[in-house]
């Protein structure tokens, strides 16, 4: 059989329910993650399609559950609601150390992989934001086209990530857990702005109480907790789960036009993003061959700066 890269053909595969939609969601979703130029292209052509009607972002400190919390998600999810689809994108920053926090998110997720209403897709962050979170939209809109209620997009607390989930998420879970490094730290760098709800995850170890009455404190004193829930949760032993989706439903309970108009500003951001990021690629690559002889004239006075920058826009043209 012919194995099409052709985005509308691919799509109309999906659309139809075709036996071969699963792969062609692959392959849609590979596209994605390949380049933004491809990733345009395909929200453009699902821009009449469906998103899923629940984007949730988990993010937070390295180790503190957010994987296994997911996990925990898929099975309560599907046991509500067993006609449902559910996505979850694990974003990695394909770093050396997490290689092995990686392979036990696949682990992890194994369970779910012969589950039909269940898709889990792994992208690699390679260090970049920007063409990530344009990707990561482009995997969520073929989601939806496979029809998933919730698309959950677990990215790890480090660099830059945790702030980019978001930019495509409705809703941003930040996770923490006792034992995970100086919470003072992750207050500091800003990760509580970001935060619609805060999940404590752990209740079941013997510091838990402590600590969850420190953060408590802590998000209060920054004005947090009184608007953004704070849970206590244990994904090891399955409790606070249902608070949990309570807690998500609820804020999803808004029109939905809202949503519309805030993911539209999301997605116009992105490609503004993209934009910028291409413009500054090519810049790179012009700037690169006439360096020398421009900053040579800047210095010596026969050109001035906003002479050798119109120049170099010519030169992109
Ligand atoms: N006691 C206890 N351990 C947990 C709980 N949730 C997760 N863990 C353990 O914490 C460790 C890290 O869990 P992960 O789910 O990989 O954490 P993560 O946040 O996805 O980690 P990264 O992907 O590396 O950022 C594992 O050993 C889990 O078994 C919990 O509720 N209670
Ligand atoms: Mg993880």
């Amino acid at each position: 059989m012919a194995c099409s890269n052709d985005v509308s053909t691919l799509a109309e595969e999906i659309r139809l329910r075709k036996k071969t939609r699963f792969r062609s969601a692959g392959r849609l979703m590979s596209l994605a993650e390949e380049s933004p130029e491809q990733t345009i292209e395909i929200l453009r052509e699902l821009s009449g399609d469906p998103l899923p009607r629940i984007i949730l972002g988990i993010t937070g400190a390295p180790g503190s559950g957010k994987s296994l919390l997911a996990g925990r998600m898929i099975a309560a999810f599907r046991e509500c609601y067993p006609d449902k689809v559910i996505g979850v994108i694990a974003v990695d920053p394909s770093s050396s150390i997490s290689g092995g926090a990686i392979l036990g998110d696949r682990i992890r997720m194994m369970q779910h992989a012969s589950d039909p209403n269940v898709f889990i897709r792994s992208i690699a962050s390679r260090g970049q934001t920007g063409g990530v979170t344009l990707g990561t939209m482009g995997i969520i809109s073929v989601m939806g086209v496979l029809g998933c209620d919730m698309v959950i997009v677990e990215t790890v607390g480090v660099g830059q990530m945790e702030f980019a989930v978001k930019e495509v998420a409705d809703m941003v879970a930040i996770v923490m857990a006792p034992g995970q490094g100086d919470t003072m730290q992750f207050l500091k760098a800003g990760m509580m702005e970001i935060g619609d709800m805060f999940i404590i995850n752990k209740a079941d170890r013997s510091d838990f109480s402590q600590f969850f009455a420190q953060l408590k404190n802590a998000l209060s004193l920054l004005g947090r907790s009184a608007k953004n829930p704070v849970l206590a949760v244990s994904a090891r032993d399955n409790t606070g789960l249902s608070e949990l989706f309570f807690v998500v439903e609820k804020f999803f309970a808004r029109d939905h036009l809202l949503w519309e108009i805030s993911r539209k500003e999301r997605l116009e951001l992105l490609i503004q993003r993209a934009i910028f990021s291409e413009f500054q690629k090519r810049l790179k690559n012009v700037l690169e061959e006439k360096e020398q002889d421009l900053l040579k004239n800047i210095l010596e006075g026969g050109t001035s700066l906003s002479f050798a920058v119109e120049s170099l826009i010519e030169k992109l043209k």
